[in-house]
């Protein structure tokens, strides 16, 4: 029977900074969204962009009780602004990835019992294990990320099983070190959760499953066989595949939701709860990717993503088990000196105006006129390397650029380094490709003129910048018609298509082929002196 039209379906993200939603309607109509900034609207956390960086520099770690009590005050913010639970159907989300979360013993009782007339966070603050958890940004892991190539066989083999290498923020590795470090409260932990299914067990009322998708990032799962590997868990923790409970399908069906939020806020005691999984993999659903495209997602970490049919995972960038179509793969490449760095850069050379940093590169020709430059304010990701580099047009190292150099070599090497990497993974542009960008920065055409550019491809932008949330109201939609055999693609046809935002300037290939090539040598001698 179809579901009257006033039904709707939320999709939620729990992301760095900030916990967003947005509801759709059953013709996918965008009809409500809203979001609590973390660091603003709830001060008493003392977070800078959502996190705690720790004195060492390399450990990073958010309260998990900031993220509840933001999820209790986003649901105050909906009912202020009148928007109907009664006719939610269905909801899902979205977390930042990697991010992982302690249950004290007992909890999963304290979960079972909430009483509707409490906020969640009062309900849950003697719930957790490990107060602080460990999130992406964190880099304290290399001990337990050489032990675990060493336990597995190398950093290839580690890959072919788990999609990746292993790396520091990869959720297993910080299971380790908090198992290592924190052993009283590793014991007194009942189970774990990644920020995803922890966001999940809290609309559920109990513990929810990990999905396939976000569960790749851990350097736990066989991505093939799509269940916990042996040889990792037990190169990571005891105990711990009875902590971490069964993976499951992304598009699986979790329950009703508590009755919890039918009792405060008027949710339909039938209100499907369907599995929560990473913020990639949600964009990845909100950008309603296809096989060809490459996604660019410009956010607190910026990220490239595709969608892959047979993985042969490398050394280099992730891939992870598709969130919309269990027989396919996304490839990820995350850089974590993205919009953070943006701002910093905005912040010296443009006043603190988006206007005068677009000016900036207006302002300058494509190409730079030779100088390039690196960005890297904290330990980057990919590659593995920190600091400030800036060369001019004969590879020499020079200590300044004027602000409106600087301003396109930020731009400009930031999406250099897409290129390489998506190259280095097997991406190959062709006639008919489309970049599709997202996240905050992809609201700005200056930017996106960069981005085309430099990848030489016409990039689409949809309506919505954060495209997290939206791509899980979707995957709340097609979760209650997965096994009935419907796809995802069927089940959102509808949505608004990626609209063209800008092509590639004339000239473009030639003056970037070349940067291209000088960046890769550049970067490798950078990275050769980093190991000296
Ligand atoms: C992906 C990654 C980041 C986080 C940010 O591997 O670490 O993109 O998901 O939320």
């Amino acid at each position: 029977m179809a579901a009257p039209m006033n039904s709707c379906y939320l999709g939620f993200d729990f992301s760095t900074q900030q916990l967003k939603v947005v509801a759709i309607q059953e013709n996918l109509d965008l009809i409500h969204q809203n979001n609590v900034q973390f660091d603003s609207e709830l001060p008493e956390f003392r977070t800078q962009g959502g996190v705690h960086v720790h004195p060492d520099g390399l450990a990073v770690t958010s309260p998990v009780l900031m993220w509840v009590k933001a999820l209790d005050l986003l649901l105050e913010k909906m009912k202020v602004a009148g928007f109907d639970f009664s006719s939610v159907k269905a909801l899902s989300g979205s977390g930042q990835q990697h991010g992982s979360v302690y249950w004290r013993r007992g909890a999963r009782q304290a979960l079972r019992n909430l009483h509707p007339d409490k906020p969640l966070h009062e309900l849950l603050q003697d719930q957790f294990a490990v107060e602080s958890s460990p999130v992406w940004m964190d880099s304290s892991t290399s001990d337990q990320c050489s032990n675990l190539e060493k336990c597995v066989g190398g950093a290839q083999a580690v890959a072919d099983i788990t999609g990746s290498r292993a790396y520091e923020r990869f959720s297993g590795n910080q299971i380790a070190k908090i198992h290592q470090l924190n052993s009283d409260a590793y014991s007194d932990t009942e189970r774990i959760s990644l920020v995803s299914s922890f966001a999940a067990s809290l609309f559920l009322g109990d513990y929810a499953a990990v999905d396939y998708s976000d569960g790749s990032g851990m350097n736990l799962m066989d991505i093939f066989l799509k269940r916990w590997s042996p040889t990792c868990l037990q190169a990571t923790a005891p105990g711990l595949e009875d902590k971490l409970g069964a993976p499951v399908p992304s598009t699986a069906v979790l329950g009703d939701v508590s009755s919890y939020f039918v009792k405060r806020f008027g949710f339909p005691k039938d209100c499907k709860v369907v599995t929560f999984t990473g913020d990639n993999p949600g964009s990845l659903a909100g950008m309603r990717l296809q096989e060809g495209d490459v996604a660019v997602s410009l956010g607190t970490s910026d990220t490239v993503f595709m969608w892959i049919k047979e993985p042969k995972p490398t050394v280099e960038g992730h891939v992870f088990c598709n969130p919309v179509d269990s027989q396919a793969y996304m490839a990820l490449i995350c850089f974590k000196n993205g919009s953070l760095t943006r701002e910093r850069i905005r912040n010296s050379c443009a006043g603190g105006s988006w206007d005068v940093f677009s000016e900036g590169l207006r302002g300058t020709c494509m190409g730079n006129q030779g100088n390039i430059g690196m960005y890297f304010d904290t330990m980057e990701i990919t590659p593995p390397a920190v600091g400030i580099y800036k060369f001019n047009k004969d590879d020499q190292r020079v200590s300044d650029f004027t602000e409106q150099e600087e301003i396109r070599a930020l731009v400009e090497g930031q999406f250099l380094a897409k290129r390489l990497y998506a190259e280095k993974l097997g991406y190959k542009i062709m006639p008919g490709t489309r970049v599709l960008a997202t996240g905050g920065a992809s609201s700005n055409m200056d930017i996106l003129q960069v981005l085309s550019d430099v990848f030489n491809a016409p990039v689409y932008t949809i309506d919505l910048a954060n495209s997290a949330c939206l791509g899980c109201a979707y995957r709340a939609l097609h979760g209650l018609v997965a096994e009935g055999g419907l796809t995802f693609q069927e089940a959102v046809r509808n949505a608004p298509k990626p609209q063209l935002a800008v092509s590639p300037t004339p000239g473009a290939l030639k003056v970037y082929e070349e940067q291209l090539r000088r960046y890769r040598q550049l970067e490798e001698i950078i990275l050769r002196d980093t190991k000296q």
